[in-house]
């Protein structure tokens, strides 16, 4: 399988992130990367392959131009406030509040396109957010050429953000940008596989009235779980997409059992779909280890849900989300991949 790493992702290195009224140390680290790398590199995948620059165009095509602007220059403006280290937003527009003008202060700016203070904004994010949707986008046009499969390496991850909005540790939503690329470029039919622990609330939001782009995922209920306002069971999609969003909320502390029961029914509901490609948003945070998620997967598990994946022979690409059980990361990410290997190379040419 055929590997794009994003070599400028420590370029996004927060120290802190705010939780519970405290600053503790960052989940979403650079190291997870790098022990993603270091099992990979001692496996048999690969071989990597340079990352491409396609061009602001393709974020274009799902973030709103404004938003991407925001980010780029974010952490300056942040800096010209007099704001110290990480930015983070302080105050939003909720229910009643205008979000449809443009404040010019950057800390209302900061709440307009943001959806919780957890998502520490660094003077790199821009930069490790826009190389690792290209990164994306490389891995993307591997499979469009004719690869079996391809895993994209990268963080931040993506699946949190939304067309105007970042949240959940998420800037660019690479599965969105990757989807909607492969749609401008002829497929007709993209399912989205969303295996995080958390709710892809931004890849969701993004395609909810759309036929085209086939969102499921699997995640924690929200409930009780991040990103607590979006996930739930009866949302099916809207307009003409009614029907094509499916997600499988499970309770916090779900056995294994339960979690491949709902795996197993959203792969009918995906094959039934059709799709000319599969994208996997593939956070390795269900992990039992995994210090902010509570689910119990483990490396068989990981490696079933990569032979099952495989098994439903689509071109399949794969992008990094989240996990954060740092030094387990890159075993279990390599469980998935090397199940799904094991599972395509007995099968012909898809
Ligand atoms: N201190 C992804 O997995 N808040 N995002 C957790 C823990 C948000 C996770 C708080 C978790 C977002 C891509
Ligand atoms: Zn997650």
């Amino acid at each position: 399988m055929k590997i794009v790493y994003n070599e400028r992702h420590a370029q996004h290195a927060a120290q802190k992130e705010f939780f519970r009224g405290q600053l503790v140390d960052a989940f979403e680290i650079p190291a997870r990367a790098d022990f993603v790398l270091q099992a990979l590199q001692a496996s048999e995948l690969g071989p990597f392959v340079p990352v491409v620059d396609h061009g602001r165009v393709p974020l274009e095509r799902v973030h709103a131009p404004a938003y991407l602007r925001f980010i780029e220059g974010a952490h300056a403006e942040w800096l010209a406030l007099g704001g110290q280290g990480e930015a983070f937003p302080a105050v939003w527009p909720i229910r009643s509040l205008r979000s449809d003008v443009e404040p010019k202060s950057f800390a209302a700016r900061m709440g307009l396109y943001s959806m919780d203070s957890g998502s520490p904004l660094t003077a790199g994010t821009w930069a490790a957010a826009y190389w690792g949707a290209q990164a994306s986008l490389t891995a993307l046009d591997l499979v469009l050429a004719g690869e079996r499969s391809a895993y994209c390496l990268t963080r931040p991850p993506g699946h949190h953000a939304g067309a105007d909005f970042f949240g959940g540790y998420c800037f660019i939503n690479n599965a969105a940008v990757t989807a909607q690329a492969a749609r401008d470029a002829g497929r007709q039919r993209v399912a989205i596989l969303d295996v995080d622990y958390h709710h892809g609330n931004g890849t969701q939001a993004i395609f909810y009235e759309r036929a085209d782009v086939f969102f499921l995922s699997i995640h924690g209920d929200p409930q009780t779980e991040y990103p607590f306002f979006l996930g739930h069971a009866d949302e099916r999609g809207a307009g003409a997409g009614e029907g094509f969003n499916a997600n499988y909320p499970l309770p916090a502390g779900a056995s294994n059992e339960q979690w491949f029961e709902a795996f197993e029914k959203a792969l009918v509901q995906l094959n039934a779909f059709a799709p000319e490609l599969l994208i996997v948003s593939l956070g390795v945070d269900t992990y039992g280890g995994d210090p902010i998620s509570h689910f119990r997967l483990d490396e068989p598990e990981f490696r079933r849900m990569g032979q099952s994946l495989a098994s439903l022979q689509l071109p399949t690409l794969f992008l990094q989300e989240g996990g954060y059980a740092t030094a387990a990361i890159g075993r279990n990410v390599l469980a998935v991949l090397a199940g799904f290997e094991t599972t395509a190379q007995g099968q012909p040419g898809v």
